[in-house]
């Protein structure tokens, strides 16, 4: 592979021949990644990069679209199938422009919208003020109570107070099911568009691993990148709901993408949802996105066993929020980093720390499942997670500002130079080696 690469540009060919060794040799956890296939890489890499496609099929702004068309329909036409609605638009970018095009397509700028808080779980473009959506729209946060779970109570109060013309629910953090079927009776009450973003768990929803949101939402955005297994990119879907109560919601939708929000789309990107898209309709997609959950929530038990506290004590999904401490979750990210376990630091119910220096660690099993693991190998990688627990337990979060920059160098010269991170991180490999990945396209 990588031929012309190589010849022609040597720092970029050897980059990314470190990054397939770094993803091949090491535990990716970060629940929003995974291996795409070979097959999705390969649409990716094709020549339809090179194409300008403004429009949709039948409706170009440009000439010589007949294979584009053909491309773009068949992913509209297996998304429909796969989640079981009417209308799937394939172009977004990604999640957040998916995301954002809801908001043009049901509101008009100063409407109020509520979503899920971000450090309580939810994503960016729901509202959270760092985003531009709360720049344009009125945006309400609703929370998860104490115990990690959405606080449905507060969630009615807020929407029956504030009328909020959209209600998200999904989220980018959240270990338990999605109560759609609750949450459309609050939104029904108050007449709102309730939009499910399911970008983490497409791919549970297609395989049965989780309920779907079809009958209780109006509209579906997803990104393709997380567990549906595709490229980066994003869907938005509207259901038979979303057209009874809009009849001209799909077209609202695609309007939105197009040409109120992006131009061309990325008929390359387009090419690799279908195939993804034609993975997830084969019976492995549905063992795969069942052995996911098997997967965390074997994790999540072992964790526990070894005195590990976690979010919610378990998980219903392919997500797992370990507590580890006020302010320490960057501790925890980069000493398991150094012993080749990839995580990221995130914030916990109630943190009583900051996003950027937050309590908890978010990990997730779609990219191990994919490469095999099993309940065996995640008793092993709670063993090891529990390891370096140990190992950096004396470090402590600073209270004092001072102090945060010498902590963390102390903090970084200790996992250097640290023998048992070594060795997890060779264990880590041989059992990595064990699992490979693309053994087809070397
Ligand atoms: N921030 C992404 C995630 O990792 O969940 C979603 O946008």
């Amino acid at each position: 592979m990588y031929e012309h690469l190589k010849k022609q540009d040597p720092a970029i060919y050897k980059a990314i021949l470190a990054e397939t060794k770094r993803q091949e040799e090491g535990l990716e956890l970060i629940p929003s990644e995974i291996a795409a296939s070979a097959a999705v890489i390969e649409a990716l890499g094709s020549v339809l990069t090179n194409k300008y496609s403004e429009g949709y099929p039948g409706k170009r702004y440009y000439g010589g679209q007949e294979n584009i068309d053909t491309i773009e329909e068949i992913a509209q036409e297996r998304a429909k199938k796969l989640f079981g609605v009417p209308h799937a638009n394939v172009q977004p970018y990604s999640g957040s422009p998916a995301n954002l095009a809801v908001y043009v397509a049901v509101c008009a700028p100063g409407d109020v919208v509520l979503g899920q808080n971000l450090p309580d779980g939810g994503h960016l473009t729901h509202g959270w003020k760092a985003s531009a959506t709360s720049i344009f729209y009125k945006t309400i946060g609703y929370h998860v109570k104490e115990d990690g779970y959405l606080d449905l109570e507060e969630i009615e109060r807020l929407a029956k107070k504030h009328k909020p013309k959209l209600i998200w629910v999904g989220a980018t953090a959240y270990v338990r099911e999605f109560p759609f079927e609750k949450m459309a009776k609050i939104a029904d009450k108050v007449g709102a568009y309730l939009a499910a973003d399911i970008a983490h768990i497409a791919g549970l929803v297609i395989s049965g691993a989780h309920k779907s949101p079809a009958k209780f939402a109006h509209i579906i955005t997803t990104t393709t990148h997380k567990t549906l297994r595709g490229p980066r990119g994003g869907i938005i879907m509207v259901t038979y709901k979303g057209l009874k109560k809009d009849p001209e919601l799909a077209k609202k939708i695609d309007q939105a993408i197009f040409p109120r929000l992006q131009g061309g789309p990325h008929d390359h990107q387009t090419a690799a949802i279908a195939v993804a898209l034609g993975e997830a309709m084969k019976p492995s997609f549905k063992t795969y996105g069942r052995q996911v959950v098997k997967n965390a929530k074997a994790l999540a038990k072992s964790l526990m066993v070894r005195g590990v506290k976690i979010v919610t004590d378990g998980t219903d999904n392919h997500m797992i929020l370990i507590k580890c401490g006020k302010g320490r979750g960057v501790f925890l990210q980069d000493a398991l980093d150094a012993a080749g376990i990839t995580l990221n630091k995130n914030t916990i119910p109630k943190d009583p720390s900051s996003p950027f220096y937050p309590s908890g660690v978010r990990l997730g099993t779609p990219f191990i499942t994919v490469r095999g693991m099993k309940e065996k190998e995640m008793d092993k990688l709670a063993d090891w997670i529990a390891q370096v627990m140990e190992e950096i337990k004396d470090f402590q979060f600073p209270s004092d500002k001072s102090k945060i920059k010498p902590t963390f160098i102390k903090f970084r010269k200790f996992v250097a130079g640290n023998n048992e991170l070594k060795k997890i991180k060779s264990e880590v490999k041989k059992l990595c080696a064990k699992f490979p990945l693309y053994k087809d396209m070397k």
